[in-house]
């Protein structure tokens, strides 16, 4: 019998209860801390940002899936043994949830929405001003991975010039240039008007956009930050919209979540703030995707996403 362990740190659990018995016929699933004793049998765990300790103390786990893409969450936690496998979220739901979330956020920045919407706050009726051709604007892909290519798809119908940075190199396709390393980040960013963070929270993209790298978007570039708070060194990005280097950003995730209340940001005129809903990981998709991971696990073949220990990603 299949046995899945839940934890989510916020209310839900009878939904996907019923979305995993829709799954997986016959299954077995537990809500923490009503998981029961090693000696029940080998288990999954299914969990969002799980205290720590817990997983630790369930030696019946034999593989662990992340409720959602980012898996920083569940690695946060020193106790999770080294080799027990981490499988990463990757429906089609969460791939749709963000290619809609970027390909509004690139438009509102884009077609400009937020002076617009304060415009109208003021009942101000602002003089005609000419956007840009979607060709003439460049959109910066940080990050080149399952969810900025679906979000690539959703953008080049509509015109835009696509490029794209990851961390190995990849060939030119679908009219994206691509750029690869370090040693590409300048030139990247210098041929960017609209960047669109979605890179995963490692030792490598921490504070990846601090003072010298935001220096390096032209004058007038925005930032859409989908990906994780650690990307982004918050008051460098601060510095240079107020300096109107930059002409706005787009957060959905931030250092510390759910953003503190006493945080600047909230009343920031250039920032426009959504609570980590870019993605959201949906019962019927997700659970279906689990599902065909156990499969390809009990066919004894490696499930899709398996997280990458040397990579954290
Ligand atoms: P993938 O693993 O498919 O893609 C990750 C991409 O990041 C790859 O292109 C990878 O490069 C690149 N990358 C990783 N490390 C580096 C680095 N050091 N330098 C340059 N590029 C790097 O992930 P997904 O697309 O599925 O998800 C991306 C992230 O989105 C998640 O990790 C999560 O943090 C975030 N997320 C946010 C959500 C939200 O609601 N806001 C929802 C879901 C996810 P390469 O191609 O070379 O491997
Ligand atoms: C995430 C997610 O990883 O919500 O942020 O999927």
């Amino acid at each position: 019998m299949t046995r899945i362990l839940f934890y989510l740190d916020e209310p839900g659990y009878e939904i996907w209860k019923e979305a995993f018995i829709d799954a997986i016929p016959g299954v077995d699933v537990r809500n923490y801390p009503h998981w029961g004793e090693p000696e029940d049998g080998p288990a999954y765990a299914f969990v969002w940002n799980p205290k720590p300790g817990i997983i630790a103390d369930q030696p019946n786990i034999t593989h662990v899936f992340s409720f959602g893409a980012g898996v920083d969450h569940i690695l946060r936690d020193p106790t999770i043994p080294e080799e027990l496998p981490v499988i990463r979220m990757s429906d089609d739901g969460l791939k749709d949830g963000m290619a809609e979330f970027v390909l509004m956020s690139v438009l509102m920045h884009h077609r400009g929405m937020h002076k617009l919407m304060a415009a109208q706050l003021q009942k101000q009726w602002i003089d005609t001003f000419y956007p840009t051709e979607a060709a003439d604007v460049r959109v910066g892909m940080l990050g080149y991975g399952a969810l900025a290519r679906a979000a690539i798809s959703r953008l080049l119908p509509i015109g835009y010039k696509i490029n794209a940075w990851s961390r190995t190199p990849k060939a030119t396709e679908n009219n994206v240039t691509h750029y690869a390393g370090r040693e590409d980040l300048a030139d990247f960013l210098n041929a960017t008007d609209i960047l669109v963070c979605l890179l995963p929270a490692t030792s490598e993209t921490n504070n990846l956009l601090d003072a010298d790298t935001l220096s390096l978007l032209p004058k007038g570039a925005a930032i859409i930050n989908a990906g994780r708070g650690n990307l982004i060194d918050i008051d460098a990005l601060v510095v240079q919209l107020d300096s109107d280097h930059l002409s706005g950003a787009t957060l959905d995730v931030f250092p510390t979540e759910p953003l503190p209340q006493g945080s600047l940001l909230w009343h920031h005129p250039k920032i426009t703030i959504t609570p980590h809903i870019a993605a959201i990981t949906r019962p019927k998709n997700a659970t279906r995707y689990v599902a065909h991971c156990i499969a390809q696990i009990e066919r004894g073949k490696q499930p899709d996403n398996l997280l990458d220990r040397s990579s954290g990603y």
